[in-house]
């Protein structure tokens, strides 16, 4: 005996997928109650079909759609067969009722088609069918509207004969004495179903030992649903919260999966390509940060890049979001303990200066970034840094020659962390804390460092930097121009040229007329400073 339970939508199909039942029942009570109708023919076979086609559609298992009557005469069972079939329905069932039909639990109002309609009916279904698989289950309604056994008896006969693959007795005796009597006395010539709602004592075991070759549990989960969505709102309404509910309501991480992100992600990676010119991702790792005292005992013996983020490197895991935005070609950057950095898929380049440079100086020893242009975009980021592939699918969506991540949410914090902060003054934005409309316009950065005070600044700046092929060359030749001309000058925030720092570089570009221009979010990514931040990132990660 298989089982099948009750669904009206792709959600309840999956979660009867996942408790392992053998099919799913597309039932008409279920859809007519989600749509807030009677289920009395109310609906159309269209509605009823879409239903059935999200069902199978989102699981592996087999969908047995309800057909009620067939939603009309021969005729309209002929385009129903076709259309159901089509969708990946696996079996339709249809009812000896009347059309319009009303549910089998109304009272007084069950009024049964004649055997010859009913035979013609399946006549049709088995005709009009195109694959062998395709089966049609005949529901007999004889005992719901009042006959006695031998009624059912004789439909069954009759049904079997034209053709029907199985057939269904229906009984809303409290006990199931009916369907009993008629398992005892019939030729079992083709399976029988059963839809046990009024006499729920029944076990499978018992079922399945009377000869009943399947079982449907037809609206239980939505009754459930109902139950638990009452007691849920009841609360929130007397509560004015929600926190007493969180414990038994499913958590969101649940439904996530329900539908399918996993997939999405995984698809993503596989399939989604950012379009536009490549992009060549450079990781500035090398720096230490035994100068910050609550990461000396982490970061003593490697560099950040190698840090261990609940059992990945940083550094990996800013590979993994980076190819989740489809960029793939990523170079690390490093200096101090350079030897403990290794990760799949990534180039390293070591800044054997590290000690005495900054930077500028790290960027300018990447082969091939030094020296010829290229037609690749550049995405310059901190080591120090995790974050969602969303932010940098939002920096790629820039065509600015150079963009930098501007985060809009965290200038009102204080400036006191072991690392001052990198801010950001935007030219002609309103005071900090105002509420304003871009029209579509990138704001553009005017200052950026840590010697912007936070009272005047904008946002901070979250450690990316995109740019253009164009942009690109016109920031090294700021670089080789400055160098050439002042190599021993400081360099904005820098006590020496050498020691110049990504930011320096940016104002040092913007000084001299080129435009930088500023991607606005508000999260998605997190520093690496302290210990504090690595307990953080440990705990966002773990979730
Ligand atoms: C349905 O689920 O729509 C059915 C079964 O037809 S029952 O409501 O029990 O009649
Ligand atoms: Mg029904």
């Amino acid at each position: 005996m298989i089982r099948l339970v009750g669904a009206h939508d792709a959600l309840g199909a999956k979660l009867a997928e996942r408790h392992g039942f053998e099919g799913v029942w597309s039932s008409g009570f279920e859809i007519s109650t989600s749509h807030g109708v009677p289920d009395a023919s109310i609906l159309t076979m269209s509605d009823y079909l879409a239903a059935a086609q999200r069902m199978a559609d989102a699981v592996d298992i087999p969908v047995v759609a309800d057909c009620d009557t067939g939603y009309g005469n021969s005729n309209n069972v002929i385009r129903m067969v076709r259309q159901f079939e089509a969708a990946g329905i696996a079996a339709v069932c249809m009812e000896d009722k009347l059309f319009p039909k009303v549910n089998s639990f109304t009272p007084g109002r069950q009024e049964l088609a004649s055997v010859a309609e009913f035979v013609g009916k399946i006549l049709a279904a088995k005709n009009a069918q195109r694959t062998a698989e395709f089966t049609v289950i005949a529901r007999i309604e004889a005992l719901i509207a009042g006959w006695p056994v031998a009624e059912a008896l004789r439909r069954a006969d009759a049904y079997v004969q034209a053709g029907a693959d199985a057939i269904l007795v229906h009984d809303k005796d409290p006990a199931g004495a009916g369907l009993r009597e008629f398992l005892a006395r019939w030729s079992a010539r083709v399976p029988v179903v059963v839809v046990p709602t009024a006499y729920p004592q029944v076990t499978a075991a018992e079922l399945e030992s009377l000869g009943v070759k399947m079982v449907i549990y037809a609206n239980q989960g939505l009754r459930a649903a109902v139950a638990a969505m009452n007691d849920t709102f009841r609360r929130i309404a007397a509560d004015g919260s929600t926190a007493n509910v969180e414990s038994a309501i499913a958590p969101m991480r649940e439904l996530f999966e329900l539908q399918g992100m996993p997939e999405l992600e995984r698809a993503e990676r596989d399939y989604l390509r950012v379009s536009g010119p490549p992009v060549r991702a450079i990781v500035l790792s090398a720096g230490d940060h035994r100068d910050a005292p609550s990461m000396r005992q982490l970061a003593v013996d490697i560099p950040l890049a190698a840090l261990d983020v609940n059992g990945k490197s940083l550094l990996q895991r800013q590979a993994e979001s980076l190819a989740h935005a489809g960029v793939r070609d990523i170079t690390v950057v490093t200096g101090y303990r350079h030897e403990a950095v290794a990760c799949d898929g990534v180039t390293v380049v070591h800044n054997a200066e590290w000690a005495t440079t900054g930077e500028a100086a790290s960027l300018m020893a990447v082969p091939a970034a030094g020296g010829a242009a290229g037609e690749a975009r550049v995405l310059v980021l901190y080591g120090d840094l995790m974050f969602d592939a969303d932010l940098v699918r939002t920096l790629l969506r820039s065509d600015a020659d150079v963009a930098v991540v501007v985060d809009r949410g965290h200038v009102a914090r204080d400036n006191s962390d072991d690392k001052r902060r990198d801010l950001v003054h935007l030219a002609g934005a309103p005071a900090p804390d105002r509420r304003f409309l871009r029209s579509g316009v990138l704001p553009v950065v005017s200052a950026i460092g840590k010697s912007i005070g936070a009272d005047g600044a904008h946002g901070e700046f979250a450690g990316f930097a995109l740019f253009s092929p164009a942009g690109w060359r016109a920031l090294l030749a700021q670089y080789d121009r400055r160098r050439t001309a002042a190599p021993d000058a400081p360099l904005h925030e820098a006590d020496s040229f050498a020691r110049a720092s990504l930011t320096d570089l940016l104002q040092a570009l913007i000084d001299d007329g080129t435009s930088v221009v500023a991607v606005e979010v508000t999260s998605g990514w997190l520093e690496i400073h302290s210990f504090d931040d690595y307990q953080r990132a440990c705990r966002l990660v773990a979730r």
